[in-house]
């Protein structure tokens, strides 16, 4: 993929195509592991890993936040006369950043390519002009759509939701946005397409009729699929968890409650998860605990990629730095079997003071090596088979005889009874939780 900036400015000059330059340099806009081409087990890293910049924060987020203006004034509005003029420039300028840093994907949010019009019809207009545009850059450089979403929560009229909007018009003009950024997803052969349900809970119970929300929400979700589905749409639909913020309480709170959102609904033969690590933290749970969970149950499909901040209790979005938890993450996601339509999507923003251009590049290079240096550790972690051996043998017992005939659910609650009491003194082995732990943080510094 060549260095790319089209239309006439150059928004990041300076700055060229992002190289890998190995553990020993000390350029801060070059990459210490991720080696886009290196082979790690059967695949390319890039292939593994399917890095994708998030349109919303890398674009579009100004550093404001609700106590404070913006800090970074983007010169790709700065520039334009207009909103739709500020538009072009910003997709010029996204598409300048994705080739220079070397990430083949990228999400968006309908309202982050386009400014909304005063009608549907107007804003569809404006989104496709935006997406024809979108089309040729992908043509040109390469750069390939990962998955597109509507945004149904920012506009005052999703104040009470979207999908679960307790009036009806509401829910009508959510599901013209929803119709529209599908279409735009399969102009775009998107190879997914998100439902984040930030105001898809309730901020009181007093107001909220939970059970009529719910069965709203999943016939919304249906009528969706089986529209994209009639389009020809052939990715997939990710859901992504969330327990909270904007809402109270989120109905998509994480990935056990999606899972069984899904299935009650009949909805699990083509929703798949969105996991993302700082959701994780809030709702309670370890990035991988999300993870192994989808992945046990089959419905593993895609990855935002951040970090929270453990001792704030909302959605920081910061770019992921821990080689531990990337391992672990890779770890899962290799174990899964690696994405298929899904990607690693920095839904990840430079922080406030972060003001300089070369910022939001080494944001981006951190953490496309973290997760670089998690595949490797995974792989070898695959490779050598320390932690899945003892976990193999943990469960030894329900391999053979009548431990397997337990699996197989010949025995019942009596056998079991019976063969509890022949067993005498059992369950004293060491989980060896320490020594596993001390296993990967050899590996995390093998490299
Ligand atoms: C917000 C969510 C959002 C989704 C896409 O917390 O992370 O950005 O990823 O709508
Ligand atoms: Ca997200
Ligand atoms: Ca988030």
């Amino acid at each position: 993929m060549a260095a790319y900036f089209v239309g006439n400015k150059e928004y990041f000059p300076g700055i060229g195509k992002i190289k890998y330059e190995g553990k020993e340099s000390d350029n801060p806009l070059a990459f210490k592991y991720y080696d886009p081409e290196q082979i790690v087990g059967k695949k390319k890293m890039k292939d593994h890993l399917r890095f994708a910049v998030a349109y919303w924060h890398s674009f579009c987020a100004d550093g404001s936040d609700p106590f404070g203006a913006a800090t970074h004034p983007h010169p790709w509005i700065a520039d334009a006369g207009n909103p739709l003029e500020a538009a072009q420039h910003k997709l010029d300028a996204a598409f300048e950043f994705f080739t220079k840093l070397g990430a083949e994907y990228y999400c968006f949010h309908d309202r982050d390519m386009a400014p909304e019009g005063d009608s549907p019809a107007e804003s569809e207009k404006i989104l496709f002009t935006l997406v024809e545009k979108a089309k040729k850059y992908q043509a040109e450089t390469g750069v390939k759509l990962l998955w597109g979403t509507a945004n149904i929560f920012t506009h005052p009229r999703f104040m009470n939701g979207g999908a679960t909007n307790p009036e009806f018009p509401v829910l009508t003009l959510a599901a013209s946005q929803v119709k529209t950024a599908i279409d735009a997803t399969i102009a775009l052969g998107g190879q997914g397409y998100t439902f984040w349900g930030g105001r898809e809970g309730y901020m009181s119970i007093l107001n909220t009729d939970l059970k009529r929300e719910k069965d709203h929400l999943a016939k919304f979700l249906g009528l969706a699929r089986d529209y994209a589905r009639g389009q020809g749409f052939k990715g997939a639909f990710y859901i992504e968890p969330k327990p909270m913020e904007p809402t109270k309480h989120q109905y998509d709170y994480d990935s056990e409650t999606v899972i069984g959102f899904l299935r009650n609904y009949g909805l699990d033969k083509d929703f798949r998860l969105n996991i993302e690590a700082n959701h994780a933290e809030l709702a309670g749970h370890d990035f991988v605990h999300e993870l192994e969970t989808a992945a046990a149950e089959g419905f593993l499909g895609s990855v935002d990629a951040n970090r929270g901040e453990p001792r704030n209790g909302w959605d920081t979005d910061q770019f992921p730095s821990s080689y531990y938890e990337t391992a672990l993450a890779m770890y899962a996601i290799l174990k899964a079997g690696g994405f298929t339509t899904g990607g690693l999507n920095f839904d990840a923003k430079i922080r406030r003071n972060s003001v300089e251009s070369t910022d939001l590049f080494e944001a981006h290079i951190g953490g496309m090596d973290a997760f670089a240096v998690g595949l490797r550790v995974a792989q070898r972690l695959i490779d050598e088979g320390p932690l899945s051996g003892f976990v193999k043998n943990r469960y030894a017992s329900f391999d053979t005889a009548e431990g397997a005939r337990f699996e197989r659910g010949e025995l019942t609650l009596a056998d079991l009874a019976k063969l509890g009491t022949s067993y005498g003194k059992a369950g004293f082995t060491s989980g060896k939780q320490e020594r596993l732990e001390n296993i990967l943080n050899q590996y995390l510094l093998g490299l």
